[in-house]
């Protein structure tokens, strides 16, 4: 209990709305016991400025051990060379990566964000953004989600990017990582993946990793479908040079520049509760368990993504290889993705607003919502559940002016969610 009797009644409702509602936003999960646990361990109070073994303070004895473990468990969940634990999240990992490898003014190239990029891959409103010159490409066909392969080489070819960048937010289909790979080899280019919100499917094997196709780079966030707590982390080809002397920008060398970028570049003090927590995720990725869970992740999305196709609902590239999608919200009932979100939540339902390719509508009520299922199904449910939950969206957005029906949604959405306990309940 907390002794601030203001703060504990809003963890009270914290962990209400967590159990009596269904997380559908696609980037966020239930962590274990055990990650809460690390997570408010006495390592928050330790500073441990430095790399395993090369710190600037005192007492490390433990903290080495952990970040140790958590890099060599990172390393062999992915099939990295190197692994760089310590970003505070996926924003800082992107701009460590930028910043270890380009000079101001050079080109990148990018995922569009509204066909589903993200913010740190050059929007325009970013401080990379103003730094280094950022190209799109986009899907070449929104019905299939077919990303502009051809419009991307030429492109590279034009804009000699030092980065081609694959990865996305927003995207419901696997990418074509051997394209990619050509097409930075031809150009020069660093190969980069932001595979934040794939990063469980990869660990779980049920999604490509794009260092099988040659990529150089792989950053994400520890906290989506990798069902760790919030933090980031850079993973990488190459070997680890001699820390202290500058090295040269190569791609053998990036385990060292991005170590470098990364402190003392841009953070100080990594947060050691934090790297812990990463540790027992990882731990927890590797176990036969995590395999079946990220199976069930798609296969749970892609039924839900039929069956709300089959209520007439307008999806992006229309369905889905991963474990998220996009409803049209515009197209299939004329209301914007605000309204949509905000219907969901008075059922119960998390979602989020989201743009769709080329959107006409702006980013605070685009004609998207964004969904899926890494959340639920850590709770436990099936494909069998979906239908229910389809229903339940459906009757929603339909029904999206009338609070007695989405109350009553609401209720039911309690009453069912009462059956699959939070990781942490149990
Ligand atoms: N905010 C994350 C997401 O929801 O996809 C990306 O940073």
């Amino acid at each position: 209990m907390l002794n601030n009797s203001y703060l504990q009644e809003l963890l009270d409702a914290e962990q209400k709305r967590q159990h009596e509602g269904l997380e559908l936003i696609p980037s966020e999960n239930y962590v274990s016991k055990d990650v809460l646990n690390a997570l408010g361990s006495v390592f928050t109070n330790k500073y441990s400025e430095g790399y395993p073994n090369r710190r600037y303070y005192g007492g490390q004895q433990n903290t080495d051990k952990v970040e140790s473990f958590a890099i060599e468990k990172a390393k062999l969940l992915f099939r990295a060379d190197h692994a760089n634990v310590q970003p505070h999240s996926g924003a800082p990992a992107n701009e460590a990566v930028y910043s270890a490898w380009l000079e101001p003014g050079d080109t990148v190239i990018a995922m569009d964000l509204s066909h589903g990029g993200h913010l740190t891959h050059g929007s325009p409103v970013t401080r990379s953004a103003h730094l280094y010159n950022f190209i799109r490409y986009k899907m070449k066909n929104v019905e299939t989600g077919e990303i502009d392969y051809d419009g991307l080489r030429e492109l590279a070819l034009k804009h000699k990017p030092k980065i081609i960048l694959a990865g996305f937010s927003c995207y419901p289909r696997e990418l074509d990582y051997a394209k990619f790979a050509a097409i930075g080899n031809e150009v020069g280019a660093l190969l980069m993946a932001d595979m934040a919100h794939i990063a469980g499917l990869i660990a779980g094997g049920v999604a490509k990793n794009p260092f099988d196709y040659g990529f150089h780079v792989i950053t994400t966030t520890t906290h989506k479908t990798l069902r760790g707590p919030r933090g980031g982390m850079i993973l990488t080809k190459g070997h680890v040079g001699n820390p202290l002397k500058a090295p040269e920008k190569t791609i053998e060398n990036i385990p060292t520049l991005v170590d470098r970028s990364i402190f003392p570049g841009m953070q100080g003090g990594p947060h050691m509760n934090n790297i812990l927590a990463k540790a027992v995720a990882f731990d927890e990725a590797s176990q036969p368990a995590f395999k079946e869970y990220a199976k069930q992740v798609v296969s749970n999305a892609n039924a839900l993504a039929n069956i709300l196709m089959k209520n007439g609902f307008k999806l992006i590239t229309n369905g889905t290889d991963n474990h998220l999608m996009l409803i049209d919200v515009k197209e299939s009932l004329d209301i914007d993705g605000s309204v949509a979100e905000k219907a969901l939540d008075k059922a119960g339902l998390t979602t989020n607003k989201n743009v769709i390719p080329d959107d006409k509508l702006p980013p605070f009520r685009p004609s998207g919502i964004r969904l899926g299922t890494p959340a639920v199904t850590t709770r436990g449910f099936k494909t069998e559940h979906m239908e229910k939950l389809a229903t339940w969206i459906s009757e929603s957005l339909k029904n999206h002016d009338d609070d007695k029906k989405l109350d009553k949604i609401r209720i039911q959405v309690k009453e069912f969610s009462s059956n699959f306990p939070l990781p942490s309940d149990t």
